[in-house]
């Protein structure tokens, strides 16, 4: 049976409205304030400020109500508000709201720790470590490989998202908005090619010879005996949505393994339900040495995660991992309940289920002459979709319209967010509770904003 939003009860009327023009008075007057102190280079694609949320609505100060087809970058997969997740923060803050695990434990991390063990891929021993954003995550991880290894480079990819500390922009391979003017950056990262199927300027080329491609790059410009680890997302945020070809993430994780090369997926924005199996990596079976998590792990709340083989972690001296936040209690709190939710209400089957909603209408548009053919391909893997939009009838990036595009989605109040290395790609995120009547009433303004633009 296909899993419903139907046992989901919501507090908010899930309903898109708006009343009048927005930025609406309070939201113009906040932006106001807003601009004499919060700094320039933090900037919000959405002009509103917000009031609540709930389900797939955000209801801003003015009394708008939005549809959200983003969830905070792929956060709130189980909603907003959430109610176990608000009771569990409500209790665990009524005890306790710190101590720092490095100094006085606690159970939550303990428990947390058990339910990624149980959930990551692979029955192997485990270890977790618990961080508090995907970021510290991806910076952890490299850390582990390189102490357990003994070894300095670290491979990443073209397209590749990680973070925007130190390291972490050395891993992401966009300079703009990320990197320029910010260096100089970590030394010894090496990008290589990714599998980008729409991409490709041979389009026959399978995920394995992808796979062939990197590694013989590796091979030459590295040597695989120099390399702690291959980081990887398993389908690429960031950078575009971009599922690499069948076989590519095998062939490469299988490889890794041979050399004695840490293989880190990096599914702080694909995991937890979002690609309709508790990894992306699932797809094809492949087991990470280490998985990096964030995001949708604590139903909003900021915690983050290393879950991997325990011969690795364990390699770490004690204490040479931590931070003073790590693993915050009330995090953890909110980490048990999202997870309970999302066994619950099967949020897998739910997002499978959007994907078999919103796949099919994204293709039909596509197909769809009032679209113009400015839909270059549509990708993607449960609630995680996306569509590439070009020049007319060739493979052209075409920001401008994708801006358009979602300015127009805006206007009439759904959030949508973009992406890609070339700016051109719109991608839907929603919340795994959205229902079926929202999600449609999305899908049809951004059809009718692509058709209104192409
Ligand atoms: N790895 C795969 O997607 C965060 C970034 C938004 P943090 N992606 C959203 C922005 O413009 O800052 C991300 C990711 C992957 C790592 C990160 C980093 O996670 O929690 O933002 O540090």
């Amino acid at each position: 049976m296909t899993a419903t939003a139907h046992e989901i009860t919501y507090r908010l009327d899930q309903k898109r409205s708006l009343n009048g023009a927005f930025p609406g008075p309070k939201s113009q007057a906040l932006n106001e304030r807003r601009a004499a102190v919060v700094a320039a280079g933090v900037s919000s694609g959405v002009p509103v400020y917000v009031e609540d949320a709930d389900g797939g609505i955000i209801r801003d100060v003015d009394g708008n109500f939005f549809i959200d087809l983003g969830s905070g970058i792929a956060v709130t997969s189980v909603g907003a508000s959430d109610p176990a997740v608000v009771a569990a923060v409500q209790d665990a803050a009524a005890h306790f709201t710190h101590t720092c695990f490095m100094v006085t434990p606690y159970e939550g991390y303990v428990a947390v720790a058990e339910q990624l063990n149980r959930l990551t891929p692979g029955d192997h021993e485990k270890r977790t470590v618990l961080f508090n954003s995907g970021a510290e995550a991806v910076e952890n991880a490299v850390k582990v490989a390189r102490l357990a290894t003994g070894r300095d480079a670290v491979v990443a990819f073209d397209h590749a998202y990680h973070g925007r500390t130190n390291l972490t922009m050395a891993l992401t391979a966009k300079a703009m908005p990320y990197k320029t003017n910010f260096g100089p950056f970590a030394p010894e990262v090496y990008r290589m090619p990714m599998s980008y199927p729409f991409r490709e300027e041979n389009p026959e080329i399978t995920g394995a010879e992808a796979a062939k491609r990197a590694i013989t790059m590796i091979e030459k410009q590295i040597g695989g005996d120099q390399v702690a680890a291959i980081i990887i997302e398993p389908i690429q945020g960031e950078g575009g949505f971009i599922v690499p070809a069948e076989g590519f993430l095998p062939a490469l994780s299988a490889w890794a393994k041979e050399k004695g090369i840490v293989f880190i997926a990096d599914e702080v924005q694909s995991g937890f339900c979002r690609t309709g199996e508790w990894f992306a990596v699932n797809h094809e079976g492949v087991v990470p040495d280490i998985i990096t998590m964030a995001k949708g792990i604590a139903g909003g709340l900021p915690l983050s995660a290393i879950t991997g083989r325990a011969d690795l972690l364990d390699a770490v001296h004690p204490g040479g991992l931590g931070g003073t936040y790590g693993g915050n209690p009330v995090a953890c709190a909110a980490a048990l309940a999202a997870i309970g939710t999302m066994e619950q209400h099967d949020l897998n089957a739910r997002a499978r289920h959007i994907e078999e909603v919103a796949l099919g209408r994204l293709r039909e548009l596509a197909a769809d002459p009032s679209a113009g053919g400015v839909i270059g391909d549509v990708r993607g893997r449960g609630a995680m979709l996306a569509i590439e939009l070009v020049q007319a009838g060739s493979k052209e990036p075409n920001a401008e319209l994708t801006k358009a595009v979602a300015a127009a989605c805006l206007q009439e109040g759904v959030i949508i967010l973009t992406c890609g290395t070339y700016g051109n790609v719109i991608r839907l995120l929603p919340p795994l509770v959205i229902s079926d009547e929202l999600l449609l009433d999305g899908l049809e303004v951004l059809a009718a904003a692509i058709k209104a633009n192409a």
